[in-house]
């Protein structure tokens, strides 16, 4: 058994003996101790014991506060620094050997270039901190597709979020243990303390990377302790390194969200959907229908992961154990079942603190407290004219704890995929729901996926950005090359007759005046009803040149106060707004240049052609 020598730990500080017997999980520890120079090494093993000394921990160091436990249990509340409060795409990168993998929606860096400057920095990081090895599993254990990773980090407030996130601790190094490959993250917020220096509450830095190396599987992360750019089983390891392991091992890692729906008579369909930011992704995975003896259970909100089975047929899990869901927004209105899953046990970030010590964000659908501390620790009314809950405020909570949870969530097996769902936010032009003809041309509307711009983003209002598959920031690889594995998967489906059917929907269309055509949330259900009338045959449709549109009879739009006219109005396309979105599609193409499949060009020219 090779253990740690403690000769190789840089202090004398007491660390518990790993409980490994990988030369390789060993030696990575050993190496990033070397370099980061912490005053103490611990092995996270995810007990209940760990999670609390992790927690009064940070209660400590005034990074959490406890919030009251008789309103909401066993939550806590994080404030972070005023300028670590998001993911920062413009410091995230992809050093692959060769720039062209890294493809135009990347930034690409030199990889040697990235490992010299990310040595610098990585030089005593750690100093005065104690290092976690935090082992984790993405996917339930006996998956084929749950991969290990282990993320090294300075943070405690990253460990206690990985532990709500992800499985952490024993169950993931039980998986080393029997010989499974590991993906190594190493995470420090970049602010090392000279001896008997005080810390800060939020300790970060201000140079900041988020950096992978596909081909070595590796994440380092410097200098932010935020969401996605420090908790790196997500969208670093569980999109950006797994769309990469799949492609190379024929499997699909995507951001979209995975819900399981019943209907009145019993025909289940397991759906994957994915959407830009602010298109309700989370609203949709948690939808409480309005159409009587119909159900929607919850397997993920934000990412799948996809294989095609022994039969040949596309199964899919939710390699996340919990939500990171952003607060605004959310309230027993819009998302009533989100709501109930926050009763407990959940780390609020950067929300409001009500006087009596409990969380409030604007759209909770409560009355405005009249006083609160916001995300800043300020004092705040109603008259700040701030927000009180920063817009990128987030709740953290496990998956179990979600009352529309399906029961097959950690099911190893996964769920058969019958239909895959590409959305967007578009006032005009695309329809509320499209089935594609074909494979071909349903990953050509999953490439060409669009949205305008909210102002919970960067950039100009209204402005559409093109965001295929809402992968743009989350593809590891060239676009274009993730556009052909699609096409791949899709060939392998198949051979067995079992491919699911693709539909594109636009619940936010507007009418001449600005307002929405569509009501959105639990409505939404009329379509999920015409997608599986669909799967099931028992229901036709019009051609249109971007695809199969239901007929004003085909949908159930009783009880709706929408006029035929409006309702017309969201089942029908434009020819010349469909031929210049198509045009605007070919342009997104010629900037990807090259790796742009051909199948994917012919269904473009197929759509200008169908517009003629
Ligand atoms: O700002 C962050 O780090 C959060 S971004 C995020 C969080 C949960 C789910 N999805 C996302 C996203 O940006 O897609
Ligand atoms: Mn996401």
């Amino acid at each position: 058994m090779t253990l740690l020598n403690a000769a190789d730990v840089p202090t004398a500080t007491p660390h518990r003996v790993p409980e490994t017997t990988r030369a390789d999980v060993l030696a990575f520890v050993a190496d990033i101790a070397r370099l980061t120079k912490p005053a103490a090494i611990h092995w996270c093993d995810g007990s209940l014991a760990e999670r609390e000394a992790v927690l009064s921990e940070l209660v400590a160091a005034g990074t959490i506060e406890k919030l009251n436990d008789d309103l909401r249990p066993n939550s806590y509340l994080a404030r972070s620094d005023e300028s670590d409060v998001a993911r920062v795409e413009s410091r995230t990168f992809i050093c692959s050997e060769s720039e062209k993998d890294a493809g135009p929606t990347n930034n690409w860096a030199d990889p040697d270039e990235m490992r010299a400057t990310l040595g610098g920095l990585f030089t005593e990081s750690m100093r005065g901190r104690t290092m976690y090895v935090v082992p984790f599993l993405m996917g339930p254990v006996g998956s084929p597709v749950t991969r290990v990773g282990i993320e090294i980090t300075d943070s405690p407030y990253v460990v206690a979020s990985m532990g709500i996130m992800t499985r952490m601790g024993r169950i993931a190094l039980d998986v080393i243990e029997a010989g499974a490959d590991w993906v190594k993250a190493v995470h420090s917020v970049g602010a090392p303390l000279e001896h008997g220096e005080a810390d800060v509450a939020w300790p970060s830095n201000p140079t900041k990377y988020i950096t992978h190396f596909p081909e070595t599987r590796e994440i380092w992360s410097f200098g932010s302790a935020y969401g996605g750019n420090a908790l790196l089983g997500k969208k670093s390891f569980a999109l950006r390194i797994a769309s990469a392991m799949a492609r190379d091992e024929g499997w699909l890692a995507e951001h979209m969200m995975l819900v399981k729906v019943t209907s009145p008579e019993g025909q289940i369909a397991h759906i994957a959907a994915a959407f830009p930011s602010a298109c309700g992704k989370t609203n949709f995975a948690m939808m409480q229908p309005t159409l009587p003896g119909w159900t929607v259970e919850t397997l993920g909100d934000d990412i799948v992961w996809m294989w095609v089975d022994d039969d040949g047929r596309l199964r899919g899990i939710n390699p996340e154990a919990g939500f990171f869901g952003v607060a605004p927004g959310t309230g027993m209105k819009t998302n009533p079942v989100a709501m109930q899953t926050l009763w407990g046990n959940t780390l609020f970030t950067n929300v409001a603190r009500t006087d009596d010590g409990d969380v409030w964000w604007e759209g909770m659908s409560k009355p405005v407290p009249q006083h609160l501390t916001d995300w800043r620790g300020q004092s705040w009314t109603p008259e700040s004219g701030t927000p009180a809950a920063h817009p990128n405020s987030r709740f953290t909570v496990a998956i179990d704890q979600c009352p529309s949870a399906a029961s097959e969530w950690n099911d190893p097996r996964g769920v058969v995929i019958d239909a895959i769902v590409f959305g967007g936010r578009r006032s005009d032009t695309m329809p509320l729901v499209v089935e594609a003809r074909s494979w071909e041309h349903g990953v050509y509307l999953g490439a060409t996926m669009a949205s305008e711009r909210t102002a919970a983003a960067e950039g100009v209002v209204g402005e559409l950005r093109r965001d295929p598959f809402a992968m743009a920031p989350f593809t590891g690889y060239n676009v274009g090359d993730h556009w052909s594995h699609w096409l791949h998967i899709g060939e392998r489906l198949a051979a067995s007759g079992t491919q699911p059917h693709i539909f594109h929907v636009n619940w936010f269309r507007r009418d001449s005046d600005g307002s929405f055509l569509w009501p959105g949330f639990g409505d939404n259900i009329r379509v999920v009803q015409w997608m599986m009338d669909r799967l099931a045959g028992r229901v036709g449709a019009s051609d249109s040149p971007i695809g199969a549109l239901p007929r004003l009879g085909d949908l159930t739009l009783d009880g709706l106060d929408m006029t035929i006219e409006a309702a017309h109005q969201i089942l029908t396309v434009d020819s010349d707004e469909i031929r210049a979105d198509a045009r605007d599609a070919h342009n997104l193409f010629a900037s990807v240049g090259d790796t742009v499949p051909a199948a994917l060009m012919r269904e473009n020219a197929r759509t200008l052609q169908l517009c003629d």
